[in-house]
């Protein structure tokens, strides 16, 4: 990148830089992000008449186009410079335009310095470097790769493994040995003693089943197969007894990493499932759409469903059913006792639906009732989590009556638990992030001590640190999660490097390039959200009862607005009403354009309706802005706002009816990190116009299957908008053509059957490499939890002292 800066300088274009630096100087903005910066150079290109290709194609425009960060001092110019996905690198241009190269901790000092908290003569600041733990283990080449982890890590391990053959087959050994559900041995008996007879054992029971009629079931044979070697866990027919030794002889006679996935993936190892997510009111009826409850909730219950219906299928295939083996889901959440109308206050409860899946509620301590007896925000929740985890974990041994086989761990809180009970309880852990909070809102890592009263990112960032690097796998909703886009920084790469003032540096907070790194997107539930041309499944009375609800009912304590003209397109939306899901932005979308209003309703369904009625500050200032908003562009008659708890059923009829009314769908969050909404309307055949920010880039294919919008830009989305409705308008049938193309883009990339066979298949697969190839972790793991007693806890201990005086 140096190149480029160097081309710049030789170029005819080192005046231009010259010139855009003092024009950046003599603005009074001293820290610019990349849409800053993309505006600065617009308005520089605009006011020196500059060809319209400048912009873009010229030196510096490519330049200004890699360019993160620009910061300036007295006498220079940082640019933080991202030439390619998850690298950086930092260059300070001086008034001369000499350029020089500058170190992250020099950046790092750079940052506290622009918010004054830099104070070198009282001594450096704790510097975090997770690097070296990383520096042994492998790591990818090609950012394309990222996301694509177990494969990677099978084949490098694989290669290795292989390279010794008497290792290898002691490992495959042993890993088959281990094996037992309750007491009963599974895989392979003390008849086989060792590698050898294994394999001698294997040709025997393979030739043994062969002569068998395929669908023969296994407990025809059971007592033959024993006899020599093998119990149960190879399969419930003949046949497939047969696939499954005939896929290990392989691997005894010539390994290779594609037979040891496909072996590894049919290997019973994993009965028992925790799911950890525990902030919010967790429950199945009345608590979408409250502060902090949201997709989370909806994402955890479809899993707990899917993993258990998966388990089950691979318990009858593997021929386990006969021996009385059920798989058992357990989602760990608290319980709040002043559960407000909720179930959130009782300790167990069935998963709808399931067989053998619970909701299991532990309470926090009392420390101070009147405190953790109610919700308590994501935000302040951190002083619980440790006594949380200490009390949950009792309660798990007791219900499964033994350990757990995988621990999935869901949002910073959830997370941190996982961890705690992972590491306690030797279990192979798994993370899925939701949402992280340090790319949601800006500069919150630098501002972090002004913050820290509302957002405690103290806590929050170090809790995200520990997590990720702790555990054996992350399943990430896309790739842009991990390491964003060519133009854009991803959410896990924003832990990369970074400043806490006056707390620490991270210098090396997170390898974006480990195998640990697994895309694996969510589903949507096909029972609740499925085509709006299903007619069959659909119930008049709901359709009827929800079109009053929409467009006429008259209800103020729930309902606002009434429209003049309810025939008109409708505008859709629902959402939390947080800041980030703009949903007050999308009213002034519509506020500020008069043909939008003349050509559509406004319908919204948010939070609540009145500020006494929440407890969540975030949710109370967009209330009061909405109303302003309705006020100030006149929207009476034109806008309906629905402060409603929509029972699941609903949920999906909703946007049918929306659909009904050849309506559209907008999501305009300011930031989303997936959007499961986006995958409800797009399923029921509602075309979707979503926020080009975050997950929804890579949901969506813009103008094939829906529409990215730039919520920021009002103007731009109405016309966005507007464009749509005049070609629907012409040509009716192009509404149907996106939204056929929605429910296939679902349909064939995002269903929990894809998300759980891949995230069984990988929990295996890490199972068996942290099993066979002790992957030695305990100094990474001794060093996180350093962190987690000398920086957590005396800070959480604050906040616990702080709500003891509530
Ligand atoms: N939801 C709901 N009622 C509301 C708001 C949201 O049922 O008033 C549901 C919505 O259908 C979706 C989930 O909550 O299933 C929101 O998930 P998403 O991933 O879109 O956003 P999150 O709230 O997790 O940020
Ligand atoms: C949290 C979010 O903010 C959403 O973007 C996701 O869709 C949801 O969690 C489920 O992962």
């Amino acid at each position: 990148m140096i190149n480029l800066i160097q081309d710049v300088l030789e170029s005819d274009e080192r005046s231009d830089l010259r010139q855009f630096a003092s024009q950046l100087r003599a603005s009074d903005k001293r820290y610019l992000l990349r849409n800053d910066i993309l505006a600065a150079f617009s308005e520089y290109c605009a006011s020196h008449k500059k060809p319209e290709h400048f912009f873009q194609h010229s030196q510096l425009g490519q330049l200004v186009y890699y360019t993160q960060e620009i910061i300036l001092d007295s006498e220079s110019l940082y640019l933080l410079i991202r030439p390619k996905i998850a690298s950086q690198e930092v260059y300070r241009v001086l008034e001369d335009l000499t350029v020089e190269s500058v170190t992250v901790q020099e950046l790092l000092d750079l940052r506290d310095r622009f918010v004054n908290h830099y104070h070198p003569t009282e001594g450096d600041v704790l510097e975090l470097d997770f690097q070296p733990f990383y520096d042994y283990s492998p790591t990818i080449r090609d950012p394309k790769n990222i996301g694509k982890g177990v494969r990677f890590l099978n084949r490098y391990l694989s290669s290795k493994l292989f390279q010794d053959p008497r290792q290898w087959l002691e490992s495959l050994y042993t890993f088959l040995r281990v094996h037992q559900f309750q007491g009963t041995q599974l895989l392979i008996n003390g008849r086989i003693q060792n590698q050898q007879q294994l394999s001698d054992q294997v040709k025997r029971a393979l030739q043994f089943v062969s002569d068998r009629p395929d669908d023969e079931s296994f407990a025809e044979f059971r007592f033959k197969l024993q006899e020599m070697g093998f119990e149960a866990g190879w399969g419930n027919t003949a046949s497939r007894v047969r696939d499954t030794l005939e896929i290990l002889d392989e691997l005894l006679d010539s390994p290779n990493d594609e037979g040891l996935e496909k072996f590894i993936s049919r290997i019973p190892m994993i009965f028992r499932i925790v799911l950890v997510s525990i902030h919010g009111w967790f429950g199945q009826e009345g608590v979408l759409g409250r502060p902090d409850t949201g997709g989370q909730v909806v994402y955890v219950l479809d899993q707990a469903r899917s993993l258990e219906k998966q388990l089950q299928e691979d318990i009858k295939l593997a021929g386990l059913e006969g021996l009385g083996v059920q798989p058992k889901v357990i989602i760990l959440s608290r319980l709040i006792q002043n559960s407000d109308g909720t179930r959130c206050n009782e300790r167990l409860e069935k998963v709808h639906g399931t067989d053998n899946a619970w909701i299991l509620r532990v309470p926090f301590r009392e420390f101070n009732p009147n405190v953790t007896q109610n919700w308590i925000s994501r935000f302040e929740i951190w002083p619980y989590l440790e006594t949380y985890a200490i009390d949950a974990e009792k309660e798990l041994l007791a219900e499964f009556q033994g350990r757990p086989d995988l621990i999935v761990g869901n949002y910073t809180d959830g997370n941190l638990v996982a961890f705690l009970l992972a590491r306690k309880l030797q279990v192979t852990q798994c993370i899925v992030a939701h949402a992280l909070e340090k790319s949601k809102y800006l500069f919150s890592n630098l501002y972090w001590q002004e913050l820290e009263d509302k957002y405690h990112f103290s806590l929050q960032f170090t809790a995200d640190l520990i997590a990720m690097n702790a555990t054996n796998f992350v399943i990430s909703s896309t790739y842009q999660e991990i390491v964003g886009t060519p133009d854009s920084v991803g959410q896990y790469e924003s832990y990369k490097c970074f400043t806490m003032p006056d707390l620490y540096h991270v210098v090396n907070g997170i390898e974006l390039f480990s195998p640990k790194f697994n895309v694996v997107p969510p589903g949507v539930n096909e029972n609740v959200y499925f085509p709006y041309t299903r007619t069959e499944d659909r119930v008049p009375s709901a359709i009827e009862r929800l079109e009053e609800m929409l467009f006429t009912q008259e209800d103020p304590a729930h309902i606002f607005g009434k429209l003049d003209d309810p025939t008109k397109r409708p505008l859709f939306s629902m959402a939390r009403l947080d800041r980030i899901k703009n949903m007050t932005g999308l009213a002034e979308i519509f506020g500020k354009s008069k043909e939008l209003q003349e050509r559509c309703n406004l319908i919204l369904v948010a939070g609540k309706l009145r500020v006494e009625e929440s407890d969540d500050n975030e949710e109370k200032d967009e209330i009061v802005k909405l109303y302003r908003i309705i006020d100030e562009y006149n929207l009476h008659g034109k806008i309906r706002w629905l402060g409603v708890r929509l029972p699941k059923g609903d949920s999906g009829e909703i946007y049918r009816v929306i659909a009904d009314h050849r309506g559209i769908f907008v999501q305009p969050a300011l930031f989303e990190a997936f959007g499961l909404t986006i995958l409800e309307s797009m399923i029921t055949g509602l075309p979707t116009l979503a926020t080009q920010f975050g997950g929804p880039l890579e949901i969506i294919q813009n103008k094939v299957n829906g529409f990215l919008i730039n919520p920021t830009d009002h103007e731009g989305t109405a016309e966005k908008i507007l464009d749509f409705v005049s070609k629907c308008d012409q040509n009716p049938n192009y509404w149907e053509e996106i939204s056929n193309k929605g429910m296939e883009r679902v349909y064939t990339t995002y269903t929990w059957k894809i998300h759980t066979t891949r995230l069984l298949s990988l929990a295996r697969i890490y199972g068996f490499w942290n099993y066979t190839s002790k992957e030695n972790r305990e100094d990474m793991l001794r060093y996180i939890e350093t962190l987690f007693y000398l920086i957590y806890k005396p800070r959480a201990k604050q906040i616990l002292e702080e709500h003891m005086h509530r």
